[in-house]
């Protein structure tokens, strides 16, 4: 018999772990005495975490051993996998980027012909230089790939950069992004209607809590005479709501807005007439 619980792989330990059980945990569902168990069951939601390395993720999920996973897409593109990516999730952002030592000239990724590149990541790195047709030599190095061209084992790293502070740190520099990345849900190809049901559900829910963390709740005072041109800045979920204050001539609107929206527009709120703005955390937003 087919069993309706759905199975989520996510990082067991490392730079996903938490913010992976944080996600679910603000998406209401609720992990009680975790500690660290291969396969632990949510308290109030039929979905089962299963932790294990990031790099086993992608396999696990392709071949049905779990039915989502929560992985950053350079693991996916490393493994070579075809899966679905469902949705972006925000976390766990980075780029992959050539370095050289810093002393190095670089004008142009045709410096890279006839290099040694040191790598964790031989297949996205040799997909990009054929794409690029550049013929250079990929290493494989299972770690601290950055410390290779100090001790003559590479011309060139291909790594994963975050602040950059690593590569500075091993006299190197950035010469060429190759690529962004970030952590996403993925799921199999291949999922029972009931699976696809429960996967829905947990999907409205992630999604809840992700637009309101990009979002806040504005609430501000403004003369009657200015209050088009302040909800012409507003738009907000559908439109903005404007109350009368007890002061005649005086109203407040509040609407939502997105975060950078809010920096962006703060100077011509003010100059518009705008008073006593407050901007509030949201916890979800369901549009
Ligand atoms: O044990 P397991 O295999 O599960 O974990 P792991 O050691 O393979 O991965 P982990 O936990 O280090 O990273 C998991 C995922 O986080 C990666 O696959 C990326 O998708 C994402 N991520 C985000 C990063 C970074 N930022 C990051 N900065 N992964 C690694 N780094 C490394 C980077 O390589 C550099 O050496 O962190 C170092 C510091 O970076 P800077 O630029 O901030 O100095
Ligand atoms: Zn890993």
């Amino acid at each position: 018999m087919e069993t309706n619980i759905l199975r989520l792989a996510i990082q067991k330990k490392g730079r996903l772990a938490d913010n992976s059980l944080e996600l679910l945990k603000s998406a209401g569902i609720r992990i009680d005495n975790y500690s660290q168990q291969l396969l632990i069951k949510a308290n109030n939601f039929d979905l089962e975490l299963l932790f294990i390395r990031d790099d086993d993720i992608p396999e696990y999920v392709q071949d049905g051993i779990a039915d989502i996973g929560i992985v950053g897409e350079n693991v996916i593109l490393e493994s070579g996998k075809q899966l679905k990516t469902i949705e972006k999730l925000g976390f766990g952002k980075c780029r992959m980027s050539i370095a050289i030592p810093k002393m190095d000239s670089f004008n142009s990724i045709k410096d890279l012909v006839g290099k040694n590149i040191a790598t964790t990541y031989p297949k996205i790195l040799n997909n990009y230089l054929s794409a690029n047709n550049i013929n250079a030599k990929v290493h494989y190095i299972s770690g601290s790939v950055e410390i290779t061209p100090n001790i003559n084992l590479a011309d060139a790293i291909f790594d994963i950069v975050s602040t950059g502070s690593t590569l500075i740190s091993n006299g190197l520099k950035e010469v060429e992004t190759v690529l962004k990345s970030e952590a996403v849900l993925i799921s199999n190809n291949n999922l029972s209607e009931s699976k696809k049901l429960l996967l829905e559900q947990i999907l409205f829910r992630i999604r809840a809590v992700n637009q309101a963390k990009n979002n806040k709740y504005i609430l501000l005072n403004a003369p009657n005479e200015s209050l088009q041109k302040i909800t012409e800045m507003l738009p907000g979920v559908k439109s903005p709501t404007i109350m009368p204050l007890a002061i005649e001539g005086w109203s407040s609107v509040h609407t939502v807005i997105s975060e950078d929206d809010f920096w962006n527009k703060i100077e011509n709120l003010k100059n518009a007439g705008a008073q006593g703005i407050l901007v509030l955390p949201i916890e979800k937003i369901i549009v």
